[in-house]
C-alpha cells in the first residue's frame, strides 16, 4: 500500500458573484491531479471552498438588502452545485465563516501577535476593495490599481501591521534554495524582485466595517480578509488543534491558484507560515488566465463565460478536456466556443470516439463481442504492445511534477498510435483469411486491452468517459477499484463480452455563423448561448433603491476611444450606418443609426466612443460589436461624442 500523500488545494473564491469557467478551470485542474494521485495509490486531501468575508462582500450584501451570512450561503451553494456538476470531488470544503476556520484565523493571529511580529498603527494608504488590496501610492497605475485598473480608495484607520518586511531575506533564501516553490520559473523571477523592491510591513486588520473575524486581542478590529483568506490551508489540515490531521496534512504539496494571487501565495503566505514556525507548502503553482476575446474574463467587465450553461450544451467532459488540453498549463488561453467544439470534435469524437466504436464494431462483427485470447503475432503486433504498456508510469512521473498538458498529449498519442494499429493490421482483411484467425485474435483483444488501459488513464480526467467506455468493455470489475498498477498491458481477461453501445461523443455541428479564428465572440443568432455578455449575479445587477449606481458599476461599461476607419451605407436600412473601426487592440465592425446626421465621408479619421463591451447584436444581418456614443435632442438633432486626433485608439475612457 503506498503511504505517499498529496494535499493541492484550489484558491478559495468570492461569493461576490456566481463562478465563471475561469473557477471552473483551476478547480478541474485540481479535481484530475487530486484523482490522479487516488489512482496512484496515494491519499490525497484536496480542498477548495469559499473566501466570504471583506468589504466587497459585506458592501455586495448591503446592496442587495440582506444580511452578509443570508447573501453567502446562497451563492455558496450555487459553487457547490456547479462542483458537482462538473464531477469536482473535493475532500474538504473551507468556508471562513465555519467556527473551525474562525478558531484558526485567531490562533494564528494571536501567536504571531504574541511573537512580537505585530504591533498597531495607523494605516494611511489606498485600498482596492474588488481585489482586497492594500496599495502604496507609488505603486498605483494612474491612481489606480495596478492589478485591475479599478479605482482605489483612500483610507485611513488604526490597524493592525505584520512585520513581513522582517522575513524578506528568509524568503528570498527559501525561494533560492527551493526552485520547486514557486512555479512556473517566469512567475519565480517576478515575485522575486518584488521581494527585492522592499517589502512593507503588512496591514492586517480593519476598523471600517464588520464582517470579518475579529482581531482576539482587540474586538473593534476585523482581520484583513487575505490573512483569513490564506489560513484556510492550515484549517483543512486540522489546525490548530487536531494535531495528528496536521502532521499527516502539512505541508500542503501544491497550492493551485491564477497568476493574480500569486503575490499573496507566495509572499505573505509563506510569511505567516515562518512567524508560526510552520513549514512552507513545497509548490505554489501560479497558471495563466483563461482569456475571453483576449481580455482577462471577470464578472465586472461581464465577459464571463458561464459554466452552466457549456455544460447544458456540451456536457461536462467536453469542457473539462478543453480547459486542461487547450490551455497550455501555467500561460494564457482563450475561450472560444469554436475552438472547444473543434476540439471535441477532433479529439474526443474522432480520436476517442471511433477508436471504441470501430474496435467494438469489428469484436462484434467477428469474434460475437467477446474478446479473444490473443494468438499470433507479428513484430508489429508486439511493438505497439509495448508501446501501450509503461504509460501509466510515465503519466504518473509527469503528473507529479504537474506536466499536466504533456500527459494528456500522452494518452492522445496512445489513442492516435491504436487508430493507426487498426489501419496497419486491418482486421477487415484478416477475417478473409482462414489462416489469419489467430493474428485477428491478437490484433483484436490488443485493442480492447489498449481501450480498457485508455479507460482507465482518462478517468482521472473526464471521468464520465472512463465510465462510459468501461460500461461499453463489460468488464466486471469496478473501476472505481482500478489502480495505476492495473494500467499494466494484459490484465484483460478473455471471454469478457463487450456492449457495444452508442458513440460516446456525438460529432457537434458547428453552425454557419460560429465566430472564426481564436478570438471568441458570443455566436448572436445562436438561439442558446454559453457565452453570457450580461453579468449574472444578482448582487452586481443590485441597484440602489435611489437608482444610483456605484463606480463598480459604471465600470463594466467599457468605454474607448476608436478611430473610424471605413463607413458605409446599409443596404436596405436607410438609418443604418456600418462603421470599421480601430478600437486599440483590433479591428471591428459596428452599425449605428446615424445615416441621417453623418455622411460616411465625414466620419473617416474622426476618434468617437464606443462601448467596447456590449454584447454583439445583427441589425439587418450585418454584425454589431459595440455602440457608439451620441448626444441627441428632443427635437432629434444629433452629435457624435468624439475626441481629438491626438487621443490614441483604444484610449479608455472614465
Ligand atoms: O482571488 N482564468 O478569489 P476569486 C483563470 N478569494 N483562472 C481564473 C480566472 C480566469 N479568467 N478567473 C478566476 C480570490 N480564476 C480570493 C482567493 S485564496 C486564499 C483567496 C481563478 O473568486 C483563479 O484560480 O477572485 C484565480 O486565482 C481565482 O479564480 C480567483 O478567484
Amino acid at each position: 500500500m503506498n503511504t505517499e500523500r498529496f494535499y493541492i488545494s484550489t484558491p478559495i473564491y468570492y461569493p461576490s458573484d456566481r463562478l465563471h469557467i475561469g473557477h471552473a478551470y483551476t478547480t478541474v485542474v485540481a479535481d484530475s491531479l487530486a484523482r490522479w494521485h487516488k489512482f496512484a495509490g496515494r491519499k490525497v486531501l484536496f480542498v477548495t471552498g469559499s473566501d466570504e468575508h471583506g468589504q466587497k462582500i459585506e458592501r455586495i450584501a448591503k446592496a442587495k438588502g440582506v444580511q452578509p451570512q443570508e447573501y453567502v450561503d446562497a451563492i455558496v451553494s450555487t459553487f457547490k452545485q456547479l462542483w458537482k456538476r462538473l464531477n469536482v470531488e473535493y475532500d474538504d470544503f473551507v468556508r471562513t465563516t465555519e467556527p473551525r476556520h474562525h478558531k484558526a484565523v485567531q490562533t494564528v493571529f494571536q501567536k504571531i501577535y504574541e511573537k512580537g511580529d505585530i504591533y498597531k498603527s495607523t494605516y494611511k494608504g489606498w485600498y482596492c476593495t474588488p481585489c482586497e488590496t492594500f496599495w502604496v501610492e507609488t505603486k498605483l497605475q494612474d491612481g489606480n490599481c495596478p492589478d485591475c485598473g479599478r479605482p482605489v480608495e483612500l483610507v485611513e484607520e488604526e490597524s493592525y501591521f505584520f512585520k513581513i518586511s522582517k522575513y524578506a531575506d528568509r524568503l528570498l533564501k527559501h525561494i533560492e534554495e527551493n526552485p520547486d516553490f514557486i512555479r512556473p520559473e517566469s512567475r519565480r523571477n517576478e515575485m522575486v524582485s518584488f521581494v527585492k523592491s522592499g517589502l512593507e510591513d503588512l496591514c492586517v486588520s480593519r476598523t471600517t466595517f464588520d464582517w470579518g473575524i475579529p482581531v482576539p486581542i482587540d474586538e473593534r478590529h476585523v482581520i484583513y480578509v487575505w490573512f483569513d483568506a490564506l489560513t484556510n490551508y492550515l484549517t483543512a489540515a486540522g489546525y490548530p488543534d487536531d494535531h495528528a490531521r496536521l502532521a499527516e496534512w502539512w505541508p500542503a504539496d501544491v497550492h493551485l491558484v491564477g497568476k493574480e494571487i500569486m503575490r499573496f501565495h507566495t509572499i505573505i503566505w509563506p510569511i505567516i507560515l515562518m512567524a508560526l514556525d510552520l513549514p512552507l507548502p513545497k509548490t505554489v503553482f501560479g497558471h495563466g488566465w483563461l482569456l475571453f476575446d483576449n481580455d482577462k474574463m471577470s464578472k465586472s467587465k461581464g465577459n464571463v463565460v458561464d459554466p452552466n450553461l457549456l455544460i447544458d450544451e456540451f456536457g461536462v467532459d467536453p469542457i473539462r478536456y478543453f480547459l486542461m488540453r487547450e490551455v497550455s498549463f501555467g500561460q494564457d488561453g482563450n475561450f472560444s466556443r469554436r475552438a472547444l467544439i473543434e476540439r471535441t470534435n477532433a479529439d474526443l469524437a474522432n480520436d476517442l470516439g471511433n477508436l471504441l466504436n470501430r474496435s467494438l464494431a469489428m469484436l462484434n462483427k467477428y469474434f460475437n463481442g467477446v474478446v479473444p485470447e490473443p494468438k499470433d503475432a507479428t513484430d508489429l503486433d508486439r511493438e505497439f504492445v509495448q508501446s501501450v504498456g509503461g504509460l501509466g508510469a510515465e503519466l504518473d512521473s509527469l503528473l507529479k511534477d504537474l506536466h499536466l498538458n504533456e500527459a494528456l498529449a500522452k494518452i492522445w498519442q496512445l489513442i492516435g498510435r491504436a487508430n493507426k494499429y487498426i489501419d496497419q493490421r486491418a482486421p477487415w482483411a484478416l477475417a478473409k483469411d482462414e489462416a489469419s484467425q489467430g493474428e485477428l485474435a491478437t490484433v483484436m483483444y490488443n485493442l480492447v486491452e489498449t481501450l480498457r488501459i485508455v479507460a482507465l488513464l482518462v478517468t482521472p480526467f473526464l471521468p464520465e468517459t472512463g465510465a462510459k467506455i468501461w460500461a461499453q468493455l463489460g468488464i466486471s470489475e469496478s473501476l472505481t477499484e482500478q489502480t495505476l498498477a492495473d494500467t499494466e498491458f494484459g490484465r484483460l481477461k478473455p471471454a469478457t463480452v463487450t456492449k457495444k453501445g452508442d458513440p460516446i461523443f456525438p460529432r457537434i455541428e458547428l453552425k454557419v455563423d460560429e465566430p472564426e479564428g481564436e478570438e471568441a465572440q458570443p455566436a448572436a443568432e445562436a438561439k442558446k448561448t454559453a457565452v453570457s455578455q450580461a453579468p449574472a449575479a444578482p448582487a452586481a445587477e443590485a441597484q440602489s433603491e435611489d437608482g444610483l449606481i456605484t463606480i463598480d458599476d459604471f465600470f463594466k461599461c467599457e468605454l474607448v476611444v476608436a478611430e473610424v476607419l471605413e463607413a458605409e451605407p446599409v443596404k436596405g436600412a436607410d438609418r443604418l450606418l456600418k462603421l470599421q473601426i480601430d478600437v486599440g487592440d483590433g479591428r471591428r465592425q459596428i452599425v449605428a443609426g446615424i445615416a441621417k446626421h453623418y455622411k460616411p465621408e465625414e466620419l473617416v479619421g474622426r476618434r468617437i466612443i464606443v462601448v467596447k463591451n456590449l454584447k454583439p447584436a445583427k441589425l439587418r444581418g450585418e454584425l454589431s460589436q459595440g455602440m457608439l456614443l451620441a448626444a441627441s435632442t428632443p427635437d432629434g438633432k444629433l452629435e457624435l461624442v468624439s475626441v481629438s486626433a491626438n487621443m490614441p485608439a483604444g484610449s479608455r475612457v472614465k
